[in-house]
């Protein structure tokens, strides 16, 4: 059966593969399964058609067969379920690397989303600068743990698993910032993460759409 993702017409960033769909692109890749992208504006992504595949008018969604998803997390566990490479064959291996992929996108994600909030929409409000060091302060309350329990390992838990995938790309947002780079371990972690072929191909992609 046909994969199907939504991803954006034209990125916000232009290509360098903070939108969700790289996310999804590169659980794609992991797993070797060829999928096609169904590219969206902004506008259409408001419209009832795509309103009916996502209520909250956002990308990416997946559909496969009569399955309808959305939510980058959920996509990507589904995909991880679904075939070889992502989830390990034990048990308690597997719910661990579940808790990674929730942890990146429950404890992790937020904080950095309030950095990008603050930089691109409140930047101009007069209490901007003010805030902004308090948000770059919650994002190191998490990352600080993260670093410790990383420690020297080359993944979270074992072996590359949807954990390290999610982590890794909620992670990549902080690029720009820096604060990522001020924990050694963490910075190799994300140049390991995207040194894979495979996160090499999906950037590639949706870099590709943006090019044009
Ligand atoms: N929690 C959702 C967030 C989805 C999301 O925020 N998508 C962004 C692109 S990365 C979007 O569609 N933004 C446009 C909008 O919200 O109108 C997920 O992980 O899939």
């Amino acid at each position: 059966m046909t994969i199907t993702i939504t991803a954006f017409e034209h990125s916000p960033d232009g290509g360098k593969g903070l939108a969700r769909d790289t996310r999804v692109r590169w659980a794609l890749e992991e797993v070797n399964q060829p999928y096609e992208v169904r590219l969206v504006s902004f506008k259409a992504m408001k419209e009832p058609a795509h309103l009916a595949l996502h209520p909250f008018g956002q990308i990416p969604t997946y559909e496969e067969g009569d399955l309808a998803i959305f939510e980058s997390g959920a996509i990507v566990l589904h995909i991880a379920e679904h075939h070889a490479g992502l989830l390990p064959a034990n048990p308690d291996a597997r719910a661990r690397a579940v808790m990674w992929t929730l942890a990146a996108l429950n404890t992790v994600e937020p904080p950095i989303l309030d950095l990008v909030t603050a930089k691109l929409v409140e930047r101009d409000k007069p209490w901007a600068a003010e805030r902004l060091p308090l948000v770059e302060a919650r994002i190191r309350d998490r990352l600080a743990p993260l670093s410790v329990r990383l420690g020297t390992s080359e993944w979270l838990d074992g072996e590359f698993s949807v954990g390290d995938l999610m982590m890794i790309s909620v992670l990549l947002r902080l690029k720009p910032s820096g604060i990522v780079d001020e924990y050694d371990n963490l910075s190799a972690y994300l140049a390991r993460g995207v040194a894979r072929p495979a996160y090499q191909r999906a950037f590639a992609a949706q870099a590709a759409v943006n090019a044009t």
